[in-house]
């Protein structure tokens, strides 16, 4: 018997604190079916990597939210990466990987130090301070760094965090609150981020730039670009605000873990994938299925939507020791934080390479990290978030 859940995942006490959730799905077994969306979830870390390297069976093109595109109209056109399979998908793929990869970011490294550290001394001016860590360090950094990089403007840039909270907001019911709260404010921010991605206003150098490059080649369309650049303005901030913030709350709230790492340096490498890990900002998306597949004894329809879970697998006790520890010397990898398949993060190198100039600047000056109020969540129906992360940063 498929075993199925009254459970809803985008239920704002479930968005609050959704371990318990994860864990009623991992152990009811490997495919549960949840009757309330009319779909079904896989949360154990096996199998949501066998549906991950599954495209051929578990599509992208269909949507990876609940709203099914082959028979309900998206809010935006279509991601060109995130919703589109092979073929049509590996053109942008091959182009973006290339922008964002580890050599093309060679050049952004030592900006980016001196962009951190400039970020912290004026936060700290010459002391001990008490900050929201959220607006101070986690969204400053990344809006500092990551609009110049793309080659952006300097006006405007206010709309991206409410433009990314809200597409990943209708990954969920488009009728659930979340959703209707953001649909209001929606066409001046699309309005304003469809004008960012066009060629005349994007810096000569940038990934906008290299995007558009590339097109000229004949590596994509000129149709394609200015939705190739959308996708970096879309899961490029919210995202990497929200692992900045993981990874803070974490070392905050983990006895010895700041002084660990202020001992060795060289954690701070895998220190933000473990946050990744721990928290999966990006906690979940929905696959579609394009024949009956099966997954563990049951049956998946043909048509289905299954909501794939990387928060779940990230914890998953049948693949991790002690899941719920924040621990800097685990080997986090095969973490599927930034997903894993094809459409695995192309932008994980931007992340790390955020996180990783932004604690080296505080780990150089910050003697020790303390939450000295309760933190408060952000609700969204994907991203697990800080809104606030009351700190003292101590020099
Ligand atoms: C894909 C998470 C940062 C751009 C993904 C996926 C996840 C994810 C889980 C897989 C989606 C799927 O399987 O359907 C994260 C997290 C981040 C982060 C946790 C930060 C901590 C970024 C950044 C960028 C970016 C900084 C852009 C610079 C993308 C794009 C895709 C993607 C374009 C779609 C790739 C494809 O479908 O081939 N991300 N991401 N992400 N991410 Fe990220
Ligand atoms: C996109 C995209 C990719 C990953 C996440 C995401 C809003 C969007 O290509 O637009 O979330």
């Amino acid at each position: 018997m498929l075993p199925s859940l009254d459970l809803d995942p985008f239920d704002p006490e479930v968005l609050r604190d959704p371990l318990a959730a994860h864990a009623e799905l991992r152990d009811a077994g490997p495919l549960v079916e949840l009757p309330r969306y009319d779909t079904y979830a896989i949360a154990r870390y096996a199998e949501v990597r066998a549906a991950l390297t599954n495209w051929q069976d578990f599509e992208s093109a269909a949507g990876v939210g609940l709203t099914n595109f082959r028979t309900e109209t998206p809010w935006r056109p279509p991601s060109l990466l995130l919703e589109a399979d092979p073929p049509g998908h590996d053109a942008p793929r091959t182009v973006l990987a290339k922008i964002l990869g580890p050599r093309a970011l060679r050049r952004l490294r030592a900006d980016w130090a001196a962009d951190a550290d400039r970020l912290v001394d004026d936060l700290l001016a010459g002391g001990s301070v008490e900050v929201d860590a959220v607006p101070a360090l986690a969204a400053a950094f990344p809006l500092r760094v990551f609009p110049d990089a793309v080659g952006m403007g300097p006006d405007g840039r206010e709309h991206l965090l409410p433009y990314g909270d809200h597409a990943f907001n209708a990954f969920g019911p488009t009728d659930n609150p979340l959703v209707l709260a953001g649909n209001a404010a929606m066409p001046e921010h699309a309005g304003w981020v469809g004008q960012q991605c066009l060629r005349e206003n994007l810096a000569p150098v940038g990934f906008g730039a290299d995007i558009w490059a590339a097109a000229d080649r004949g590596d994509l369309t000129h149709d394609q670009a200015p939705l190739v650049v959308r996708s970096l303005l879309t899961a490029g901030v919210d995202t990497t605000v929200h692992g900045i913030g993981a990874v803070l709350h974490a070392l905050a709230v983990t006895p010895g873990a700041w002084d660990r790492l202020r001992a060795d340096p060289s954690l701070v490498r895998s220190v933000f994938d473990e946050a990744v890990r721990w928290e999966s900002p990006v906690q979940a998306f929905f696959r579609t299925t394009v024949r009956d597949v099966a997954v563990g004894e049951a049956v998946v329809p043909a048509g289905a939507k299954v909501l794939v879970f990387f928060a779940a697998a990230n914890r998953d006790p049948r693949r991790w020791d002690e899941p719920d520890r924040f621990d800097l010397d685990r080997d986090p990898s095969g973490h599927v934080g930034f997903g894993m398949g094809i459409h695995q993060c192309v932008g994980q190198h931007v992340a790390r390479l955020e996180a990783e100039s932004l604690l080296t600047a505080l780990l150089a000056r910050v003697r020790s990290l303390e939450l000295t109020a309760p933190p408060v969540r952000h609700l969204n129906n994907t991203l697990r978030a800080w809104e606030s992360l009351p700190l003292r940063l101590t020099v």
